[in-house]
């Protein structure tokens, strides 16, 4: 049999605290790289699990894994998505305290399969009544609906989520989940008429080309290829070889009747999905005036039906705009470049809204008749920090967004870590590290902030344009030691940022951002006379999603990037009063692929999301905490006069335990609940003392090789 040494050598440690030389960045990444090898994705540092995306299927989701790790202390065995998942539902079960599992990292490093894998471990062992089960099949079944509308081919993902997702799976008195609800952050709209080369329009479009059947594409008057449809083309790439289409159509079909969609319902907002295709496909020609006239009647025709609107009144939307002039409304032609922008804003209104409809219904689908809900688990999956060639202003809100993230981190690792040492009464020396608020304030503060400043050239009438935003910006931040503009001091040029570029020093890295469209991107507007089009509109799920009171609402709607900070405020307070575990997700390469460790990428985000400093922070004080059942629990064997049963006070077995270890005064403290040991060396010889004792008596295989 293998010893425990070598096993140790071979797989790596499972907890990095276990590591002998915690601060060293390398001796992190080669921790990582040899459980990788191994095919040992999870590690812990603590309490949080660092998780790395194998890009492979492993056997390690069956059943009888999620068995072994029901009601199982968190060290005991080897380190596992199902142990925080059960950690968290214990804890919620035992303390009576909502709970929250934080999963983070950047595009496709494996959030979303994260989140899915802990929505699966409350399914399968959760309580169960028929009236549950429905409510667990339409959680479970809420995942590739959304996925389908909110998710695209990126360059980075496969199955990139471009919508935030919170999603509270609320729990009964007995702990069967018993109700849900989502919310949902600032969808990447954009997408809906413009992708980037190697990227994809959302999953649903092309599901619905390659998988309806005939007789509903005959229905919608779509043919069988994307190619044909310009909002499908702009990226060049309509089949991705990790997807197929047509077989995620039959998923989503199938998952929408689940979730209780109705066929009417489905018709509708398929006729929506269709009609958004159509839009793209609606071409105007200048006229002699310079006016804009629409050349595609066919589209106008599939319209008007589709959407159930007046296709005379959206034909003249589409190419004027109602102006009030001295107290008349008048039609103002559009020219070609502002018509095809309003059709543009038109299919991203509907396409957007029709998202947050969805998450409703599927919402309404999840509460729970009575209501009697004791506690819940929230799970975060947001879109990972991101940097590409050209980053815009959805880049810029993303990486904020993480910014947040990032903070609350932050607090709550490093306020929890405090309290604890305080409630058992040990004394601690904080950890300096690099704390973020800074930024997040060059974003959100009041008046100063970058959002402030484009908000007020958004409302600003006259010459504002996206490059008066950038000059207040420099007028204003630019001396901020996190912002970077083109201008140097001395008035020459930085040749490194274009002149529409701004750059900022995220916590994660360098990003510059072209503020090419943030001005639109902001104000969201779709003109008056489109919205009245759709709110005659006789699809139900448009009238929905677009109110008659929006038409006589005098006040000026939140600009998008306002509506987010204040969403990303509320989700912060959500996240603040719950009890936090952190899955931290790496991506092992840029190529997708199994078994590459690329060590440069993989050391860059180890350093962004701060797992030295939280590694670091864990071990200031002391490396290892363990409470006193689970310590004696598990060393008892190693000392005569606790094993096999002490009867006696815990503190007092785990006091008698370590006098027999040899530990010295200084290597461990005693506190209210727990032991705390300082170095991870003395847990090392205890740990290897186990495991010789275990092998001598021969008692079936090591739990450290086990587990390790
Ligand atoms: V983004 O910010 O939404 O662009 P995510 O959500 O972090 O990103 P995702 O979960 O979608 O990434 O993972 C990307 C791909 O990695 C998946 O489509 C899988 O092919 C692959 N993956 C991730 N985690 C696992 C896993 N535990 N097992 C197998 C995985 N494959
Ligand atoms: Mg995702």
């Amino acid at each position: 049999m293998e010893s425990a040494l070598t096993a140790r050598d071979r797989v790596g440690v499972q907890d990095f605290v276990l590591l002998e030389n915690y601060t060293s960045e390398a001796a992190f990444v080669e921790n990582l790289r040899r459980r990788f090898k191994e095919n040992l994705i999870y590690t812990y540092i603590g309490s949080v699990l660092v998780s790395m995306n194998p890009y492979k299927e492993l056997e390690i989701y069956s059943r009888q894994h999620m068995d072994r790790y029901r009601g199982v202390s968190f060290f005991e065995i080897s380190p596992h998505i199902y142990a925080v998942s059960d950690n968290a539902y214990r804890s919620m079960r035992t303390e009576r305290r909502d709970q929250c599992i934080l999963i983070s990292g950047e595009s496709g490093a494996g959030k979303t399969e994260a989140s899915k894998k802990v929505l699966q471990y409350y399914a399968v062992t959760c309580p169960a009544s028929e009236q549950v089960q429905t409510v667990k099949d339409r959680l479970l079944q809420s995942n590739p609906v959304l996925e389908a509308f909110g998710n695209a081919k990126t360059l980075r993902n496969d199955n990139s989520s471009r919508f935030g997702k919170y999603m509270d799976v609320q729990f009964d008195f007995r702990g069967a989940p018993v109700g849900g609800h989502i919310l949902n952050y600032l969808l990447e709209k954009s997408r809906v008429v413009h992708q980037n080369h190697g990227e994809r329009n959302f999953h649903i479009f092309y599901q619905l080309i390659e998988g309806g059947e005939e007789d509903l594409l005959r229905r919608l008057g779509l043919e069988r290829n994307p190619q044909l449809y310009q909002y499908l083309v702009k990226g060049n790439c309509p089949k991705v070889s990790s997807i197929n289409d047509r077989n995620e159509w039959k998923v989503v079909r199938k998952a929408l009747s689940i979730i209780g969609f109705c066929e009417e319902e489905v018709e509708e907002l398929l006729n929506i999905i269709a009609s958004v295709l159509h839009l793209g496909n609606v071409h105007f020609e200048e006229e002699d005036s310079g006016s804009a006239a629409v050349t595609t009647e066919t589209q106008i025709k599939y319209l008007a039906r589709l959407l159930a609107v007046d296709g005379t009144l959206l034909k003249e939307a589409l190419t004027h705009k109602k102006i009030t002039a001295k107290g008349e409304e008048l039609m103002s032609p559009l020219n070609l470049e502002q018509a095809a922008s309003a059709r543009d804003a038109l299919s991203k209104a509907v396409y957007g809204r029709t998202f947050t409809w969805l998450v409703n219904k599927i919402n309404a689908s999840l509460v729970y008749p009575t209501s009697r809900s004791a506690s819940v688990i929230g799970l975060l999956d947001i879109y990972g920090f991101e940097v590409f060639q050209h980053n815009s202003f959805e880049q810029f809100c993303i990486n904020y967004c993480n910014e947040k993230l990032q903070q609350l981190f932050i607090e709550l690792t490093l306020k929890s870590e405090q309290e604890e040492y305080e409630s058992e009464g040990i004394a601690w020396e904080p950890v300096p590290f690099f704390n973020n608020k800074i930024i997040c304030d060059l974003v959100e503060e009041k008046f100063r902030g970058i959002i402030s400043i484009l908000d007020e050239e958004c409302l600003r009438p006259g010459d504002a344009s996206d490059i008066t935003f950038l000059e207040k910006l420099e007028d204003t931040v630019g001396g901020h030691p996190h912002f970077v503009t083109h201008k140097l001091a001395d008035g020459k040029v930085r040749k490194v940022l274009g002149r529409d570029e701004f750059r900022l020093l995220h916590y994660a890295g360098e990003v510059n951002y072209s503020v090419n469209g943030f001005l639109d991107k902001n104000n969201d507007l779709l003109f008056r006379n489109l919205k009245e089009v759709m709110c005659q509109s006789e699809n139900n799920i448009v009238t929905q999603c677009f109110d008659r009171d929006e038409l006589t609402d005098k006040k000026r709607p939140e600009t998008t990037a306002t509506q987010f900070k204040n969403s990303l405020a509320k989700l912060m307070e959500i996240l603040m009063s719950k009890e936090p575990s952190y899955i931290r997700c790496i991506k092992p390469n840029d190529a997708k692929q199994p078994g590459r460790f690329d060590e440069m990428l993989i050391r860059h985000q180890v350093k962004y999301l701060g797992l030295m400093e939280n590694l670091r922070v864990r071990r200031a004080g002391f490396a290892y905490r363990r409470r006193y059942e689970v310590f004696l629990q598990r060393y008892k064997p190693l000392c005569p006069e606790t094993w096999p049963n002490w009867d006696g006070r815990l503190a007092d077995g785990v006091s008698t335990l370590v006098k027999h270890l040899g530990y010295k005064p200084d290597e461990f403290k005693l506190g209210r609940s727990k032991i705390f040991i300082r170095f991870p060396k003395t847990l090392f010889a205890t740990e290897d003392a186990l495991e010789v004792k275990k092998h001598n008596s021969l008692v079936g295989q090591s739990a450290w090789t086990r587990s390790a």
